[in-house]
This record gives C-alpha cells, structure tokens and sequence, in this order.
C-alpha cells in the first residue's frame, strides 16, 4: 500500500499554560467542572482514547496530555476500554458539548461514518491519531496523525528473511495479531506476509489475535506450545503480547531468542531489556510520543489552516546487538 508520506520534522516548543481540566472515563466531566462555558479563547479538544491495554498505549496517553497542558489546549479526554461503542459515544458527546476540535484513535478500522459524518454537519474538525478508519469519505478528517503499519510488518519480515538468508530448512513461525479489525494488526500482518512470501521456506503455522494484551498474548502462546512442537519463531505485533508469550515459553522449558526467536513491534523500554537479556531478537519502533504534533495540527485545523493528509512519525528497526546502547535514551 504506497502512501504518500509527510514527515513531521521539526516539532515547535508550544508556551505552556496550565491544563485546564482533563476528564478521566468520562468526557461529560468536561474541562469547564460541568458548568458548560468555554474558557475564554482556549482551545478544547476531545480526544477518544483506545484505552489502557499496552505499555505503547500508556505513553501515548501520556504524551497527549502532557503535550495539552504545554500547548495550553483544554482537554477532554476518555477511556474506550478498548470498545468502538464507547467510542462513538465520547464522540457524540464532544459533538453535544461543542468542542473545536476532535482528535481520536479508531479501535478498529470501520463503522466510522455515521459518527463522522454528525461531527462534521456540526461544523467540528477530526484529526485520526495512531490508527486509521477505512472510510472511502476523506472529507470526514483532516489528516491522520501516526506511523506506517504496512512499513513495520515489512521491517519485521525483512529481519527475518535477513536472518533466515543462508538457511535451507522450514522456518516454522506462529503470530500473535493485535486487536482483531485494527489497522496495527491488519497492516503488520500484511506487511510481514509480502515479504515473506517470495521464500516457500517460511510457514506462518499459527496466527492468532492476543488483543495486544500481555495477559492474552501469554494464553494464546500457551495453545501454540501445545498443539505444535516444532515453532522456531514468534511474530508478536506488540510488546505487551511478546512479553507475555516469552513466560510461556520460558514455563514450557524453552529459550525465549534461542529456541524460539521472538519479533516484535512498539519497542517499549520492557522489550529492550527483554532484549539486553536474549529474549526478544529484533523490535521494530512503533513511535507512541504523538502529543506535541498532536497539539500542532489540533491548533492549524481550529484555525482552518489546511494541513497535511498525512503525517508520519519518524521510527527505526532495534536488533538485539543495539538494545543495550539504546536502552538510557528511549522515552516510552
Ligand atoms: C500502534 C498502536 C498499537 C500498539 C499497541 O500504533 O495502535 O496499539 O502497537 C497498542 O501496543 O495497543
């Protein structure tokens, strides 16, 4: 999938005031304490969260709203536990509570319109962060805001082929796919499949979703173990789930990076030092620190500037030998 690609370089210092209010679950808390009124001038954004599901997930969040307070743009943010439905309903009610600007990262890739569509008949800008909707109607957002998932599925099967290069023998690989109809978990898993699929040597003998939990990626890993005895590489698209499919496989009595080598993407601190410990051989960066640029394109668009369609985070591909020097320096 080619895409035109703006990379976001420089990211402006944005003079910082105080946030005003930031709602936890529920964006009816709003910014104003409920009273209804705007503070004066301010920007409100509301932004509908995945929820709290990874270690990339929290410093995503994090990074929002940190990256809110800075800029001196009120936000109201919510929590969808991972749940379209509540999704849709944080949007509808930014919509009722007249933000400027709404800003969200879709769950899952469709079902998008409707809620679209009502936010724009209210005159009120959309910025997709992270992941993206598969709606033919670009006019229902302004830009999206986030990595190439197509890119890291590639740059995971790059490393694997790289590694597999000189050898004649089956590579037996199982997946653990992210949230089933995510854009994360469909791109990666097509990104990696294009790749592999010029060496009949590569067989993908299990892929199944763990939700880009650690708790399900470990019960996912439990039943690969069991029903096949010959796996010789996980492709996890998260940390969270290789983290937990490495207890698995350390509790069935195997090498997590040895017997079984372990791909994964994000590349949060954890998975570095699962790395510096031989257990993860590769991450490619998933980069979750979106806020600032977040807050840039949140003021261009309540200004009725015209933005980019697109703007892409800037990531690299960590193999195991660069994890150590890396590790002081990463932020998530
Ligand atoms: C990717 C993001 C994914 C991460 C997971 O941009 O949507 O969701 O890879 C997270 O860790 O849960």
């Amino acid at each position: 999938m080619a895409r035109r690609a703006v990379v976001f370089a420089g990211i402006a210092l944005l003079a910082s005031t105080t946030l005003t209010a930031c709602s936890t679950e529920n964006p009816e808390a709003g910014s104003d304490g409920g009273s209804g009124s705007k503070p004066k001038g301010k920007i409100v954004l509301g932004f509908a969260q995945v929820g709290a599901e990874s270690g990339w997930r929290t410093a995503n969040t994090k990074s929002v709203q940190e990256a809110a307070k800075k800029a001196g743009i009120t936000l109201k943010f919510s929590d969808a536990q991972q749940k379209q439905e509540n999704q849709i309903k944080a949007i509808r009610t930014f919509i009722q509570q007249k933000v400027d600007v709404i800003a969200f990262s879709p769950v899952v890739e469709s079902g998008w319109d409707t809620v679209l569509k009502e936010a724009k008949d209210a005159g009120i800008p959309v910025i997709l962060t992270d992941r993206a909707v598969d709606s033919k109607d670009k006019s229902l957002y302004k830009t999206f805001l986030g990595s190439d998932f197509v890119k890291e599925g590639t740059s995971a099967g790059q490393w694997l082929t790289d590694e597999y290069a000189n050898s004649k023998d089956t590579v037996n690989i199982v997946e653990l796919q992210g949230t089933t109809g995510s854009a994360p978990a469909n791109d990666r898993k097509a990104g990696f499949a294009e790749v592999i699929k010029g060496d009949h040597k590569f067989k993908i003998i299990a892929s199944q979703t763990g939700d880009f939990t650690r708790a399900k990626g470990k019960e996912v890993m439990q039943a690969f173990l069991k029903s096949h005895k010959d796996i010789d590489v996980l492709y996890a698209h998260n940390d969270d789930m290789a983290l937990g499919a490495i207890q698995a496989i350390e509790e069935a009595g195997k090498q997590p990076g040895k017997d079984i080598k372990v791909i994964s993407v994000d590349g949060i601190k954890d998975a570095f030092v699962a790395m510096t410990e031989g257990k993860i051989n590769v991450v490619v960066e998933c980069n979750p620190l979106l806020g600032d640029q977040l807050m840039e394109l949140t003021k261009s668009v309540a200004a009725g500037e015209v933005v980019p369609e697109r703007v892409e985070t800037e990531e690299g591909v960590f193999p195991q030998d660069k994890a150590k020097a890396a590790l002081p320096s990463r932020k998530y």
